[in-house]
């Protein structure tokens, strides 16, 4: 392994939208809202590991059991001696499944605004994909993003963006992230997991689970604006609510003030009413239909598909075209 690639490289200024500023803009709108980029700190991110081993969130075992199912057909459509390039924080289990599969990987690229998280990335790789090139980039993928070329020939590239993190955005920015993927990309495809529209009550129950972790997730960012901004929420005057919008396809969070109390961040105070709410995230559902026809838009041409037998999950082998 060339240690030169390896540590963590800077490629864009992702500290530019920081959590303070994110925050104070958010909650000076008239619906307030903060960031679901700012979920996963330390604490946020085993929280969010906890979700994915619940009984009620069906779509991790689910996409990596896809992905190990179809892992040959996935590596021969990846093909010889590519560059994976992960968009994002990914699972490190998700990724050994593809490096296994892969055909001779040349180089393995995470992408991801926390270098901590790299650099942990590349400590757990190194040992076991020895002639694996690790080209840790500290990056944020929501902005056009190009990746300097690996010296000698030249090496395909195929994009993975797993978890359907894609569903975290409405649909326009959703097309146009997948845009500005298929132009890092350079002609190479994207492998892509996207989470199905299904039954409301499997959806509500996978987002509001009876041991209350995604309540403790959400409310995380309170505890987290408390520790890292000296802000005095309370997160207990808060309630984790997480309805499904069936008209918009998407799982809607919020945390919802119960009572009117007021906060103060950053030397300035905000004033909730007794049942506003501050909106965390969305979480976008796409039939297989709508996704392979919102990628076609974007530029792409959907190719495979894989699903499980329930329709619970998806996930996507999109070529540039
Ligand atoms: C990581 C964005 C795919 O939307 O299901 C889990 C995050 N939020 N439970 C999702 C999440 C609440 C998750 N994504």
């Amino acid at each position: 392994m060339d240690t030169n690639l390896a540590r963590p490289q800077t490629i864009a200024s992702p500290g530019q939208n920081s959590f303070a500023d994110s925050l104070l803009n958010g909650l000076r709108k008239s619906s307030k809202e903060i960031a679901c980029k700012y979920f996963y700190d330390e604490a946020g991110s085993r929280l969010f590991d906890a979700i994915c081993d619940l009984p009620e969130y069906y779509q991790t075992r689910t996409e990596m059991a896809l992905l190990a199912r179809h892992a040959a057909e996935i590596a021969a459509l990846m093909g010889d001696g590519a560059e994976i390039v992960e968009f994002g924080a990914g699972s490190l289990r998700k990724v050994r499944i593809l490096l296994d599969a892969a055909r001779n990987p040349r180089a393995y690229t995470p992408l991801d605004i926390s270098g901590d998280y790299l650099r942990h990335v590349v400590r757990s790789l190194a040992a076991d994909y020895p002639a694996l090139i690790l080209r840790p980039l500290v990056a944020d993928f929501m902005l056009p993003l190009e990746i300097p070329h690996l010296p000698g020939a030249d090496t395909p590239r195929a994009g993975f963006f797993p978890g359907s993190t894609i569903g975290n955005f409405k649909p326009d920015a959703a097309m146009a992230l997948l845009r500005r993927m298929r132009a890092t990309l350079g002609g190479g495809g994207l492998l892509i997991g996207v989470d199905l529209v299904k039954d409301p009550a499997r959806l509500h129950a996978a987002y509001n689970d009876a041991a209350g972790i995604t309540a403790l997730f959400n409310k995380n960012l309170l505890v987290r604006a408390n520790r890292e901004l000296g802000a005095d929420f309370d997160p207990d005057g808060f309630a984790h609510y997480a309805p499904y919008n069936a008209a918009a396809h998407r799982i809607e969070m919020y945390l919802v003030s119960l009572k009117r109390q007021s906060v103060t961040l950053c030397g300035q105070r905000f004033e909730f009413a007794q049942g506003e709410p501050v909106h965390t995230e969305d979480s976008h559902k796409y039939t297989i239909e709508s996704f392979r026809e919102m990628a076609a838009r974007a530029g792409f041409n959907p190719r495979a598909v894989w699903t499980d037998q329930d329709r619970l999950f998806s996930v996507h082998w999109l070529e540039s075209r």
